[in-house]
């Protein structure tokens, strides 16, 4: 994997990629939102990857949104095809079967709040800053914001993120549930990786249909979330996890898991 933009790590099973543009505050640009989405993809196709961690180089931005230099002078059915670009993203990394969690070191505005609410879990380090300031520049939401903020803290606190475009503190955004964690700026990566080998120590096939279930069921009428769940729960008793979890219970032993 090469990228101009990107820095991808391999680390035990865990993939750390690092949106690498510091002197514009990793902010996306048409290249970058590409090369996230191929980067996604190949580690997606990699059977060895059991968590992926998505950080921003420096000390001050995590990503801070949208590049507005290459956004200006848009035209609406290029801001189309632009958003369409930053949906594609998102969804895929949603749609991962494998943990996603998102090390948020400084600012994450706009499409990089939007790109945070994408992965599982966010962890803040103490400087992190959130925030939807797109109404600031005449324009919303156009990565999944809109959508994924309001499943994320309720309606009524999306609405005043998105209409003030305010930018909220880590211990705000802790408060508010979008962040899980708040830790010292030198612990945000340590702390994903501690939650990430934790999650991989779990049945990955459990890990993905509690994943899917979820995402799907988020969005749908409870007794249609509940049917899903059903068909998630029956189908795990066809695999070898399932069977070496509850033998290794009854056997007062640590599962080995296959991923079968
Ligand atoms: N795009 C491009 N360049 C940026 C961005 C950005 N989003 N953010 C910062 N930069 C650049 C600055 O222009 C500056 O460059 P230079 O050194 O060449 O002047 C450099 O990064 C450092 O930034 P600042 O000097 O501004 O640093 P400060 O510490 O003073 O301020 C802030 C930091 C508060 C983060 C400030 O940079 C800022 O407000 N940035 C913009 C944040 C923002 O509005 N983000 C939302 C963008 S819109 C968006 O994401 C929409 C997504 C959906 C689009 C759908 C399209 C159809």
């Amino acid at each position: 994997m090469s990228f101009e933009n990107l820095q991808i790590a391999r680390e035990e099973g865990l993939a750390l990629v690092t949106v690498n543009r510091p002197k514009s505050l990793n902010a996306l640009n048409r290249a970058t939102i590409a090369e996230l989405t191929r980067a996604v993809d190949e580690l997606a196709a990699d059977p060895s990857i059991r968590a992926l961690i998505l950080t921003g180089a420096g000390e001050k931005a995590f990503v801070a949104g949208a590049d507005i230099a290459e956004m200006a002078n848009l035209t609406s059915p290029e801001a189309l095809e632009f958003s369409r670009a930053g949906h594609r993203l998102c969804d895929r990394l949603e749609a991962l079967p494998i943990p996603t969690l998102a090390a948020v070191n400084g600012f994450a505005l706009g499409g990089g709040c939007e790109l945070a609410l994408a992965c599982d879990l966010i962890v803040a380090s103490e400087k992190a800053r959130f925030g939807q300031p797109e109404v600031s520049l005449g324009v919303i939401p156009g990565f999944g914001g809109n959508g994924r903020l309001t499943r994320a803290v309720g309606v009524q606190r999306a609405r005043e993120l998105i209409y003030t475009g305010d930018i909220v503190d880590a211990q705000s955004a802790l408060a508010l549930g979008l962040a899980v964690a708040v830790v010292p700026p030198e612990q945000v990566l340590d702390r994903c990786r501690d939650i990430a080998k934790r999650i991989a120590q779990k049945g990955p096939l459990a890990i993905a249909q509690a994943k899917r279930v979820l995402r799907t069921g988020a969005d749908l009428p409870l007794d249609a979330a509940n049917a899903l769940e059903t068909q998630a729960f029956a189908a795990l008793f066809g695999s070898s996890d399932q069977k070496e979890g509850m033998k290794a219970f009854l056997e007062k032993r640590p599962p080995h898991f296959e991923g079968r």
